[in-house]
């Protein structure tokens, strides 16, 4: 890296600082936001991440957003930790659509003594398979981070959520705090860090300022970023607040881009809400990272099929993916993958 682009790797961002970059112009900080990732990455190739909850609902914490808290009515059905060979299977397919990192989620305030040798044994089988490893399962002590780790973890995905003053509103079972010590404990084991938050939850600008201030002073940027705008879920104390500006969400992306220009932002949850005109301004805006397939956690998320015919009509390309043809017959020949999956899924079960 040369003298130029370190010195746009700080954490010692200050709040005016950030508020500066979100008052300016729109198409000033859109330029300014693609001229700083195009000097870390090449702006048209994407990292696509699938998720699978391994664990689901009957969750103690009370997360405002959650679709899985144990204190909401979402009529979410419950299910026990997945079988380890069920979520390889998972993986497998994953890998198949073309995902190159392969995420695990489960509704837990942290993992219990008796869940660490089967979520063990879940990072072991999907890294066998060449897929980077990404888990989220809640708090962490610095033992089971150094377990993981030593599993093979590539990433542990905690979020910050909001800014520690609005943090209070969204969730009162675990501080922010907390959330600062746990990634602490991944990042001293040696894995990546992914943390991001929330937006559209009823906070003011000055909360998305505090929220990216947070994750740009890390000591280390956290290596992926991402950006979830909230999927509001019926049941929820959250499910009857006011829409974010559109605009404010791509500002938000391109803000995160400009304080962390290593990291990797992602376009995470709320793609569904999205059209492809307003997912295209975010990457515009230096997002570079998808979840992908038709499910994030419990929610909806746009088909597997739908993004590679974004993706080709954009000339994206999938990162990592072996490049060999031009990268808008790429994403159409993965079109054609997927839907021989989706044939042969159900051929089989119809056959069962
Ligand atoms: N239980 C673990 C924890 O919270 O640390 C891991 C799973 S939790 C579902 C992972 C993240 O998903 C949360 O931190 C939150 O940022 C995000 N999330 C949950 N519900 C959401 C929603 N309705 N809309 C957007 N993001 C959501
Ligand atoms: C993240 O920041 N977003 C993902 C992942 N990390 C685990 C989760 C989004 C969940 C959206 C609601 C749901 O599907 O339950
Ligand atoms: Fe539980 Fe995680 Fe949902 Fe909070 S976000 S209620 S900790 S599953």
């Amino acid at each position: 890296m040369s003298a130029i682009t370190e010195n746009l790797i700080r954490s010692n961002w200050a709040a005016v600082e950030v508020q500066a970059l979100f008052d300016l112009p729109f198409n000033d900080l859109m330029f300014k936001a693609q001229t700083v990732h195009r000097q870390f990455f090449d702006p048209n190739t994407v990292q696509i991440s699938q998720l699978l909850s391994i664990k689901t609902g009957a969750c103690p914490e009370d997360c405002k957003y959650c679709p899985q808290s144990t204190r909401y009515d979402t009529g979410l059905k419950v299910e026990p930790l997945m079988e380890v060979d069920h979520v390889i299977e998972e993986a497998r397919a994953a890998k198949q659509s073309g995902a190159t990192r392969f995420c695990m989620g489960a509704a837990w305030r942290s993992p219990k003594k008796k869940d660490m040798p089967y979520v063990v044994a879940m990072v072991e089988g999907v890294k066998s398979l060449g897929l980077e490893t990404c888990m989220t399962l809640g708090m962490l002590t610095e033992g089971q981070s150094q377990e993981l780790a030593a599993a093979g973890l590539d990433y542990y995905n905690h979020n910050l959520d909001t800014s520690p003053e609005y943090y209070e509103d969204i969730i009162t079972t675990r501080t922010y705090g907390d959330r600062l010590t746990t990634l602490e404990n991944v990042r001293s084991a040696g894995m990546k860090v992914c943390s991001g938050g929330i937006v559209g939850m009823g906070e003011e600008l000055k909360d998305r300022v505090g929220l990216l201030m947070q994750l740009a002073n890390l000591p280390v940027h956290p290596e992926s970023v991402p950006i979830n705008m909230l999927v509001k879920v019926d049941g929820t104390p959250l499910d009857n607040v006011d829409d974010l500006e559109p605009f404010d969400f791509i500002r938000t992306i391109a803000v995160a881009r400009i304080l962390m220009p290593k990291s990797h932002v992602r376009l995470s949850a709320g793609r569904e809400e999205m059209n492809e005109q307003m997912q295209a301004m975010t990457f515009l805006a230096g997002a570079n990272s998808i979840f992908y397939g038709e499910k994030l956690l419990t929610t909806p998320n746009p088909s597997a099929n739908k993004d590679m015919e974004l993706f080709a009509k954009l000339g994206i390309k999938p990162e990592g993916y072996a490049q060999t043809h031009r990268p808008e017959d790429e994403a159409a020949m993965l079109v054609d993958k997927i839907q021989q999956q989706e044939n042969d899924a159900v051929f089989y079960n119809a056959a069962s």
